[in-house]
């Protein structure tokens, strides 16, 4: 009983550090609509970027976890100043999974775009955060760098995402934290869904647990 209330307290300490309307992640991507006719609305930027999905989403109109890592080791081998050891296949079913609304198993139009901008984005972040020039993101530049795009963090979880997602001397490569700002910006907007009256706090049962963190 003790035991489960320090647990418990110490949840709570770490949890309510926390103040979720500090996170601006993006508008969620719209939902998933037929691909067939391109709409006439679109302007050029929005047609070439539908060009380029059909490319590399090939024959079944989806991005897999395997085309997604094809495409951005294609992109990252082309740069000179963001250091990686690559896209892992790994690191991509995991982004595939957290961004993949519709539990189709590969990311539609929409859920492709929305993280094709958000890593556009992000990567730019990490170009000028990194002021040291040395290719990575070293923890003291972190904090900066994460409130750029768009998550002030406590040191607290500063500290957790360092040891899950840094190397042994305190460094993120590219590929690492574009894997984790992607984990972080979908589970913010989970939160933001669950948490319907805005409480600050959500309520799930053992089942919606599971779906939550299994397929994430
Ligand atoms: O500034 C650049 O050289 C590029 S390629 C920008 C860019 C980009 C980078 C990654 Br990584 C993923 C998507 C991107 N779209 C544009
Ligand atoms: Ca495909
Ligand atoms: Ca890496
Ligand atoms: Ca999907
Ligand atoms: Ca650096």
């Amino acid at each position: 009983m003790f035991l489960a209330k320090n647990l418990i307290g110490g949840l709570i300490n770490i949890v309510s550090n926390i103040d979720p309307a500090q996170f601006v992640p993006s508008d969620p991507p719209p939902p998933r609509r037929p691909l067939n006719f391109s709409e006439s609305h679109e302007n050029d930027e929005e047609k070439q970027f539908r060009r380029v999905f059909k490319q590399l989403a090939g024959d079944d109109m989806e991005v897999s976890p395997t085309e997604l890592m094809s495409i951005l080791n294609k992109i990252i081998a082309k740069h000179g100043k963001l250091r990686t050891d690559g896209f892992s296949i790994e690191s991509c079913r995991s982004m595939v999974a957290v961004m993949d609304s519709d539990s189709t198993g590969k990311l539609g139009f929409h859920e492709f775009k929305y993280l094709w901008n958000n890593i556009k984005r992000w990567q730019g972040v990490y170009l000028s955060q990194d002021a040291d020039g040395s290719g990575v993101i070293c923890a003291d530049e972190l904090p900066r760098a994460f409130k750029c795009a768009g998550f002030p963090l406590n040191d607290q979880l500063f500290k957790l995402i360092i040891r899950r997602y840094s190397d042994e001397c305190g460094n993120m490569d590219f590929d690492n934290f574009i894997g984790c700002l992607v984990r972080l910006d979908a589970m913010c907007r989970a939160f933001k869904t669950l948490d319907k009256d805005n409480s600050g706090s959500i309520d799930l049962n053992i089942k919606e647990w599971l779906q939550l963190t299994m397929y994430s």
